[in-house]
């Protein structure tokens, strides 16, 4: 109880294919060379019914296809992803519909409109533009919600800050079966998609509309995507299944984010994922056959940290508060990491829970130098950062218990 009358007093302040060139060390104006140049490329593969798969109390090997055969070149994570992609849609978030058949809008420098069209029904949406000093045009973080991201030293490393109301695109608050927002205009508000999907649908369409403006103010190449707590969950999820996001930083996520599910019923204190399914509708309609068991998932969160990669992504975790469940977070950083690894880039993964201020969503000096390094190196392409793996002792996690594969050495 006391946890959550924490989180909701801070709540209320707030309403392409790797090639081996992708993973060469980033120079000047290579800023996206880790991004696709769309929204999913693996929209071609043709993946398998996933039928059922095998209960598994351990992570599901990320290297093992559908079909059983093992992934052996690392241009088979493509498909593989696309696999993973269609699992975790099925089972955890619901579908993430293709881009709509209109979408337009508009950039200026203070803000961005959004208006899409589909099969008859349509819908818009605006979020505010905060350019840096310069001249531009500038690669933008989309940053959720009001609270919790470090905007100063956003802008300070020279990236724009879009502030995006996910509440527009999936409001908080509504039953199942009667979502709203921009997103459940569009697709029903019986959708079974939750609002993490709907907020991650939002995120892409911004991406869309800035990608066909003239590109004077804003660039859609180096988008990064970055939120705290629920929304942190939901800059998660938007970088997994938006390839054209050069850089994820979810904060503070918890359940429903970045902490493997197979890990939140062991974690002393950790948000219980029956909670994480009903406190909003924040995960698709479907999870809710798998709350009381999910051993029984066929992914778990470490394969959607492999869906980001081999883009930069950033995690942030907060041990000092056991609802958030840190120690699994570093679990599926650990294994997300493995991914990372096979495919040559395991540099571009951070993992930081190794933080003194215990608040929730507390501005940090601690992540601010990270932060401004992995902006420069991944959405502007200077500079050149490594990514750590430093896990709080408060909350660590031990990646050999709760794996029975080995990691590939993958072929060029
Ligand atoms: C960590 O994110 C959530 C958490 O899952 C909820 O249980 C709690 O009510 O709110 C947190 C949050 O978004 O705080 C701002």
């Amino acid at each position: 109880a006391w946890a959550a009358a924490v989180f909701v007093a801070v709540a209320s302040l707030g309403a392409a294919t790797l090639s081996p060139q992708a993973v060469a060390a980033p120079g000047p104006g290579a800023a996206t060379q880790f991004a696709a140049d769309v929204e999913d490329d693996g929209a071609d593969c043709n993946v398998p019914d996933p039928g059922s798969t095998p209960s598994d109390s351990l992570l599901p090997d990320p290297f093992t296809k559908l079909d059983g055969s093992r992934v052996t070149a690392k241009s088979d994570w493509r498909c593989r992803r696309a696999e993973i992609k269609k699992m975790a849609e099925k089972t955890v978030y619901g579908t993430k519909p293709a881009k709509p058949q209109s979408v337009s809008g508009s950039v200026s420098r203070s803000s961005i409109t959004v208006n899409v069209s589909d099969s008859g029904r349509s819908s818009s949406f605006s979020a505010s533009v905060d350019l840096p000093s310069g001249s531009g045009p500038f690669p933008a973080v989309i940053v959720y919600g009001g609270f919790g991201a470090d905007t100063s030293t956003i802008k300070a490393a020279g990236a724009a800050v879009i502030s995006f109301d996910p509440f527009a695109v999936g409001r908080e608050g509504t039953p199942r079966n009667n979502k709203q927002g921009a997103f459940y205009s569009v697709y029903g508000s019986n959708s079974s998609t939750g609002l993490l999907m709907a907020w991650a649908w939002g995120v892409s369409r911004i991406i869309d509309v800035i990608e066909q403006s003239d590109g004077s103010v804003l660039k859609a190449e180096g988008t990064g995507v970055t939120g705290c707590s629920r929304y942190g969950k939901g800059a998660f999820v938007a970088g997994a299944f938006d390839q054209r996001i050069a850089l994820t930083m979810p904060i503070e996520s918890g359940t429903g984010g970045a902490p493997v599910f197979r890990g939140i019923p062991r974690e002393n204190g950790a948000q219980p994922l029956s909670s994480g399914y009903g406190e909003q509708p924040w995960l698709g309609d479907a999870f809710g056959s798998y709350t009381s068991d999910p051993s029984r998932l066929p992914v778990d969160t470490h394969e959607i940290v492999g869906m980001v990669a081999p883009r930069g992504l950033f995690i942030m975790e907060n041990p000092h508060i056991d609802w958030l469940g840190a120690g699994s977070g570093s679990v599926a950083a650990l294994g997300g990491a493995e991914i990372y690894k096979a495919l040559g880039a395991g540099s571009n993964i951070t993992y930081w829970s190794d933080i003194q201020d215990g608040n929730h969503c507390a501005s940090r000096s601690e992540w601010r130098g990270p932060l401004q390094q992995h902006i420069q190196k991944y959405m502007l392409g200077t500079g050149s950062s490594t990514g750590t793996i430093r896990i709080s002792s408060k909350k660590p996690g031990n990646l050999s218990q709760w794996r029975n594969w080995q990691t590939p050495t993958l072929t060029d």
